[in-house]
């Protein structure tokens, strides 16, 4: 595969708006996270645009006087994508089409593209171009009314239309194809599920780029591909772990992030199997992240799409050692002390205290506080282990006795 730094990275500029529910703050957070796609999707940021604005602008998003400095911008700078942080509605996109003189992609748009260029096999291939179709059917009608409006009256249907018409019946043929191939790879899989028998299943679930992939290479001695770019697993990978003597099945699959695209979870849902049948999630966090408590929220939302939420769930708070509370000067009469402030330990008097000891604290790539996460992991499977196998509970030792 190609280098990402070999190849000429696209231009790109972001738009954002600070609303009265998304202050500047939470607006700044929303563009760095954009920004990480951009770059993951292999674009490169020139320049963000943000306007202070009730609720973004249904004809364009922004107002019209920045949407012209926008396209000054562009158009003095050679910029070829514009991105919008959040879903335009086809008019907006249309509206906007007919103003900047490049290409224009929004946040759903870019997921959707990203997940395009990392599916791997064909059966995630398969559900990637399924939301994508799913994602154009709507655009293309909004393009043929738009044109019926042109046009204008009855029994003036002129050949765009009639092309559009077919391009509708092409994706909605595509999308019928496309859904028969995922029901046959489902049967297959389910088949495959069921074979496993009534071993215990966990699986990894969390937000993108928490580390699970490599926390399920320390844990499983395999070699899940993990990176620092968003998205890096698109497939579910299942191996054999061996805690003590107890063998289970651990599951590493799709990373979540905020506003995943509906289509996505939808066409994802097969994906998504493996959380929905697990007997215990480990929710992964990562805990150097400022966001990392919306993180969680947006997490616990899909588990709840996706009817996964009450699950038996632990809370692995990974890359402890990247974490580092804002420093604080505490003679300053000005500052208040915030949560950007708190170290690990005072974090784990907060809400996290009523977790209790289903929060764990783990560095995945320094392979630290393992043994807590080995044990923590091996009493939980242990107890829905001999609830299975009620005959052999003697074979495994107690927490305290494994090594
Ligand atoms: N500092 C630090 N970095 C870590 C730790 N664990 C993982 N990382 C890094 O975080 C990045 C993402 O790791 P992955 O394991 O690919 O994350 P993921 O959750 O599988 O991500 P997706 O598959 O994209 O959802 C990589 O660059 C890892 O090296 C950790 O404990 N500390
Ligand atoms: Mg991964």
């Amino acid at each position: 595969m190609i280098e990402k730094k070999d190849i000429d990275l696209e231009k790109a500029v972001l738009i954002g708006v600070v609303t009265q529910n998304q202050d500047e703050e939470k607006s700044k957070e929303y563009l760095d996270e954009l920004e990480f796609l951009t770059f993951t999707a292999g674009g490169e940021v020139i320049k963000r645009f943000t306007q202070k604005m009730a609720i973004p602008n249904p004809k364009t998003f922004i107002g019209t006087g920045k949407m012209e400095d926008v396209r000054q911008f562009v158009e003095a700078n050679g910029i070829g994508t514009v991105i919008f942080d959040d879903e335009l509605s086809p008019a907006q996109e249309r509206n906007i089409s007919g103003i900047l003189n490049c290409k224009i992609l929004d946040r759903t748009n870019l997921i959707l593209d990203i997940f395009a260029q990392r599916a791997q096999t064909s059966y995630a291939r398969t559900q990637v171009e399924l939301a994508q179709c799913e994602y154009l059917l709507p655009r293309l009608k909004g393009m043929w009314t738009h044109l019926e409006r042109q046009k204008g009256g009855i029994g003036m249907r002129g050949p765009g239309e009639t092309e559009i018409e077919t391009d509708r019946r092409i994706v909605r043929d595509k999308i019928a194809l496309l859904k028969a191939k995922i029901k046959v790879i489902d049967k297959q899989q389910a088949v495959q599920r069921g074979n496993r028998g009534k071993m215990v299943r966990v699986a990894l679930v969390g937000y993108t780029n928490v580390g699970k992939s490599t926390l399920m290479n320390v844990i499983s001695k395999s070699d899940v591909f993990a990176e620092n770019k968003l998205f890096a697993t698109l497939d579910t990978t299942v191996r054999k772990v061996v805690i003590g003597n107890l063998p289970f099945l651990m599951s590493d699959t799709v990373g979540f992030i905020r506003k995943l695209p509906t289509q996505l979870v939808e066409s994802f849902k097969s994906t998504l199997d493996e959380v929905r049948e697990a007997d215990l999630l480990l929710h992964v966090v990562d805990i150097s992240h400022t966001n990392f408590e919306e993180h969680i929220d947006s997490v616990n939302q899909i588990l709840d799409e996706i009817d996964s939420k009450d699950k038996p769930t632990i809370m692995v708070f990974n890359k402890i050692d990247a974490y580092e509370p804002e420093p604080f000067d505490e003679e300053d009469l000005v500052e208040v002390r915030t949560e950007a402030n708190f170290t690990i330990d005072e974090w784990k008097k907060t809400w996290m205290s009523r977790v209790g000891d289903n929060a764990l604290f783990i560095s995945a790539l320094n392979k630290e506080n393992m043994d807590d996460f080995r044990k923590r992991v091996y009493k939980e499977v242990r107890e829905i282990h001999v609830t299975r196998f009620p005959y052999n509970h003697f074979l495994y030792p107690d927490v305290e006795d494994i090594e």
